[in-house]
């Protein structure tokens, strides 16, 4: 594999996953904190209180990201931290991320901060969350006193991570905060999410003039038919409506897809929610396009399912989450992007696996890791041979961390972290990734060609 020479290798976390002190600096609960104590939601009701300890640690953490030598790590603000209560700004909260950034900085690595990773504040929730529209006001709010505070340290915004998630997996399928199960809501839910990234750009770019790239990222699965029958192929059509066509075309098109409306409506009995001019703001410019892959999905017919749709069996390796090895079908995925949606820069935002990883020894001998690593990033080199560029990735993660609803029980971390003595010790994979960068710098090291 090869790359270009400002080509940006990184890593990737989120404020849940690693942050821990949840009453600490002002901060208020978020809806993780509020799922993470209801039994059965979470594995072994594990929840974020302590989680890296990465609040109290981020001096250490930077020195292990500058040991790995990438050139950008992409962290996300917690909101709740920023706004303790509606309408009351902390600035506590916002010293802690200022800190960080300027730490990074010094180091020569780049911050590349999102927006939202799914810490809603309660105090949105109790008003409704995301299903209320006012969450676009209170979310600009939010997304304008971080562009006051951190524009000039901040190398690029992402506004949203994985709506889909916070979407559907929140408000429809439940197994993500709020954990409700509604169709209507989640549809109303990912309609102001949505709306409120197209308003962020609109803010940063129009109203503040800023030049900091800006984009989304949107978690994207290219769906298979289980076999060629019509029956698999509408199984087909309505998976990946679900998971990638409900978000890129209103980013990239400015439109829902017609007939996801329509299989939807039969939950969503009117679409009122979009306003005039919506559409418009969603499908705002952006500067780039954050992807996070990790697999395929292959899917069957099955009419017992309001989608028509089920998870067919596949004989492909996996990782610890069960999910598809998939590397080929990533390269589909992003020719299919270049070809239907966007010219944009893209960035792999984040890719990375979970393995049932053994310590021994004060060694991880992670190779399935590297394995999946090195075949997205040969991935990766191949897609830009062929004109797709693709300017950096995000290994997803820097260290093990809360991995949602698995609890602490996934990991999915190069830093293997004892979270009863919060110790960082470098897996393999994280010495690999380590020289995978410098001999990628030493090759550049001469050369003034890009
Ligand atoms: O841990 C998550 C992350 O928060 C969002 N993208 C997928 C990762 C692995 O499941």
């Amino acid at each position: 594999m090869h790359f270009k020479k400002d080509f940006v290798f990184g890593t990737a976390t989120s404020s849940y996953q690693i942050e821990g002190a949840h009453n600490e600096g002002g901060r208020t609960p978020s809806i993780w904190d509020m799922f993470c104590d209801i039994d059965g939601r979470v594995f072994e009701k594990h929840n974020g209180d302590v989680a890296c300890d990465h609040y109290h640690r981020y001096e250490e953490d930077i020195k292990h990201i500058k040991k790995l030598g990438v050139d950008t790590y992409r962290f996300s603000i917690a909101w709740p931290r920023i706004f303790p209560a509606k309408g009351e700004y902390n600035p506590e909260g916002m010293a802690f991320y200022k800190n960080l950034a300027l730490c990074l900085r010094e180091e020569g690595i780049k911050p590349a901060v999102t927006i939202y990773h799914w810490d809603l504040p309660m105090w949105a929730h109790e008003e409704g969350g995301w299903v209320n529209r006012e969450s676009v006001d209170w979310f600009l709010d939010y997304a304008k006193v971080c562009f006051e505070e951190l524009d000039d340290i901040v190398d690029s915004w992402i506004t949203h991570n994985e709506p889909w998630c916070a979407g559907f997996l929140g408000y429809h399928v439940g197994v993500h905060a709020p954990g409700h199960r509604d169709m209507n809501e989640a549809v109303r839910a990912v309609h102001h999410i949505l709306l409120s990234h197209g308003k962020a750009v609109e803010l940063l770019k129009r109203e503040m003039t800023s030049t900091t790239p800006i984009g989304i990222t949107l978690n994207l699965s290219p769906m298979y038919a289980k076999t060629d029958s019509a029956n698999d192929r509408l199984a087909m059509n309505n998976a990946d409506g679900y998971s990638n066509r409900w978000f890129l075309d209103p980013v990239f098109k400015g439109e829902y897809p017609v007939d996801m409306m329509n299989l939807f409506s039969k939950y969503v009995h009117n679409f009122d929610f979009i306003q005039p001019g919506d559409m418009e703001t969603i499908s705002t410019a952006c500067d780039f396009f954050g992807i996070n892959f990790y697999s395929r999905g292959i899917v069957e017919f099955n009419a017992a399912n309001d989608f028509l749709k089920a998870d067919a069996y596949s004989d492909y390796e996996k990782t610890g989450m069960g999910w598809d090895i998939a590397p080929n079908e990533f390269k589909d995925l992003i020719r299919r992007l270049r070809a239907e949606y966007t010219d944009l820069p893209i960035y792999i935002t984040e890719n990375g696996a979970a393995f049932d990883d053994v310590l021994e020894n004060g060694e991880v001998h992670d190779d399935n890791r590297i394995d999946y690593v090195r075949q997205h990033l040969e991935a990766v080199s191949d897609l830009n041979d062929e004109g797709m560029n693709i300017q950096g990735y995000y290994l997803w993660s820097l260290m093990d961390n809360f991995e949602w609803s698995f609890g602490y029980e996934k990991r999915f971390g190069i830093l293997y972290i004892d979270f009863e003595t919060q110790e960082r010790i470098w897996k393999d994979s994280a010495k690999w990734y380590a020289g995978v960068i410098a001999d990628h710098k030493a090759k550049h090291a001469d050369s003034v060609e890009a």
